[in-house]
């Protein structure tokens, strides 16, 4: 579908947001206000990443997190540069960060905020020393009744929503470029970081991802402790029986948001398995597997946990792992087709 702006030159993020939010009446600019504080930390922090290795920022910071993960000094400027942003949007009212133990009620001296953010806001960092492409991840919610808010619990459980009910997701990666791909459920829109501008651009309008891939990533190195159904779906890809298919490649670079980029563009399965050390996978459902999911499902593909739609898992807590499988809607469905078989046979 056109995206009305064809033809415009530095079509910038600011721009597209401000003209999806006419074609919403009741749209009060909320939701472009949030967007443009949410797009702000992801500039902070790609500038941060970029000057990491010079300005010292490599390393840990001596503290951990919720997750029992070593925090790295990058995390937390990450962290801190969303919540402050965030809160200074004066648009959200309930703040979930990777980072954070609990769930975060903004300031409401001036906060009339209606939106919820749960945020990854450096996923990936086990691998910033080594200059991978790492990335920060967040999805928006609507809250109902924001003054009815009074706890870190209540507002947890405000977040608890089912992926399909969020509004818009998106993550930034900081790679090669520096990337931005949001959707606000009318389709998935690509930007690219102009240095000269300090402006995310539009790149890649309506992104869609291949109907099928040829590639398959997962962390091969948890093989052992794999399911029986991804053990054998893994194994149709790499031992083809039909001799005129092709094996799927490999490529897994260990961090979700490169992992994930990668395959929206050439197609295929990401995949994160629960397995006998992790046995909900080891990916968070918040700030993680859904707003991928949301992502994935708007540009034409599918996910799920194994068991159902990741989409349709209703949260239990706001730190929740979920199992991932996700991607192209061909291969997805070929997972499907295995994990049932073998539900089937026992
Ligand atoms: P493993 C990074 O730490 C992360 O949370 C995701 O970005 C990535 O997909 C996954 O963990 C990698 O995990 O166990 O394969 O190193």
């Amino acid at each position: 579908a056109p995206t009305g702006l064809e033809g415009l030159d530095s079509v910038t993020l600011t721009r597209f947001v401000l003209h999806g939010q006419k074609s919403h009446a009741e749209a009060k600019g909320d939701l472009t206000m949030l967007l443009a504080a949410v797009q702000l930390a992801c500039k902070v922090t790609e500038t941060c990443v970029r000057r990491a290795g010079i300005a010292n920022l490599y390393g840990l910071a001596g503290s951990g997190n919720v997750q029992g993960e070593d925090q790295k000094k990058l995390d937390i400027i990450a962290n801190d540069t969303f919540k402050v942003n965030i809160q200074s949007s004066g648009k959200c009212c309930v703040m979930v960060s990777e980072e954070e133990d609990l769930a975060i009620l903004c300031d409401r001296t001036y906060n009339t905020g209606k939106y919820a953010i749960a945020f990854d806001p450096l996923d990936g960092s086990s691998n910033i020393d080594a200059n991978v492409s790492i990335g920060s991840i967040f999805a928006i919610y609507k809250i109902n009744d924001p003054a009815a808010i009074t706890t870190p619990q209540e507002a947890a459980k405000e977040i608890l929503q089912p992926g399909r009910e969020m509004v818009c997701a998106g993550y930034a990666m900081y790679g090669s470029a520096t990337n931005l791909v949001i959707s606000m459920g009318e389709g998935v829109h690509g930007f690219t970081l102009d240095p000269s501008l300090g402006e995310f651009v539009l790149t890649d309008p309506n992104m869609r991802i291949p109907s099928r891939g040829k590639i398959y990533s997962v962390n091969e190195g948890n093989a052992r402790m794999w399911d029986p159904a991804t053990t054998e779906y893994i194994k149709s890809l790499k031992y083809p029986e039909d001799p005129d298919k092709k094996a799927y490649a490999l490529r897994y670079i260990g961090s979700m948001v490169a992992d994930i980029h990668r395959t929206l563009l050439y197609g295929g399965v990401f995949i994160y398995p629960a397995d006998a050390k992790s046995p909900d996978g080891k990916l968070r459902l918040l700030y993680e597997a859904a707003p991928m999911a949301f992502l994935i499902h708007h540009a034409g593909g599918k996910s799920t946990t194994g068991k159902e739609d990741i989409l349709d898992v209703i949260p239990t807590g706001i730190h929740q792992r979920v199992p991932v499988y996700m991607g192209s809607p061909e291969d997805v469905a070929d997972f499907e087709a295995v994990s049932t078989k073998l539900a089937n046979s026992v």
